[in-house]
């Protein structure tokens, strides 16, 4: 099985907020690689994977970090597939802002699609949205999640509709 999806993380101490990208996309049946690689303490090794990554048949990649993250931004620059950007609240990090505003304020010509803090399962969600342009099975898995979606609120009406504590609730 190959992998489309690559799945970066800068330490394996952001691997606890990644479970849930890895979980999604298990889930979802998506073939995934996942690796640590630092843009400061691997820098080399960054580029050879950005360099490498579309020849080896990766779609999307996700790449997690936290403090100054520039792994995302260092992988994007060298690679023309898309990069999803997980900003990770990290031990050292400024409530997140570091990692946050590093992915985000991207200079001009090298975006980072930017999920939110320690959004990882938009990230791999955002990724099987790319991967669903031009693959249909992804597409079709998709429109059966967001389906699942809409039925939890459909759920949460109905339980609102059975409160009745309130004298002046109408519904
Ligand atoms: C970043 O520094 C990593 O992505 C991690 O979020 C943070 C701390 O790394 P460790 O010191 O825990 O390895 O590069």
């Amino acid at each position: 099985m190959n992998p489309i999806v690559s799945v970066i993380m800068g330490s394996t101490s952001d691997l606890p907020v990644m479970e849930a990208c890895l979980n999604f996309l298990d889930s979802q049946e998506i073939p995934f690689e996942v690796n640590a690689l630092s843009a400061h303490r691997t820098p080399n090794k960054v580029l050879d994977f950005a360099a490498n990554a579309a020849s080896r048949g990766i779609k999307v990649i996700i790449a997690a970090a936290g403090g100054a993250a520039h792994l995302p931004g260092v992988i994007a620059a060298a690679t023309t597939l898309p990069v999803i950007g997980v900003p990770i609240k990290a031990s050292i990090s400024m409530d997140g802002w570091d990692s946050m505003l590093s992915m985000i304020q991207m200079p001009p010509g090298i975006p980072v699609a930017t999920v939110g803090l320690n959004a990882s399962q938009n990230a791999a969600i955002l990724a099987m949205e790319i991967l669903a342009v031009a693959d249909p099975t992804v597409a079709r898995k998709m429109a059966e999640y967001k389906a699942g979606l809409s039925a939890k609120i459909v759920k949460a009406n109905e339980d609102l509709a059975k409160l009745d504590k309130w004298h002046f609730k109408t519904n």
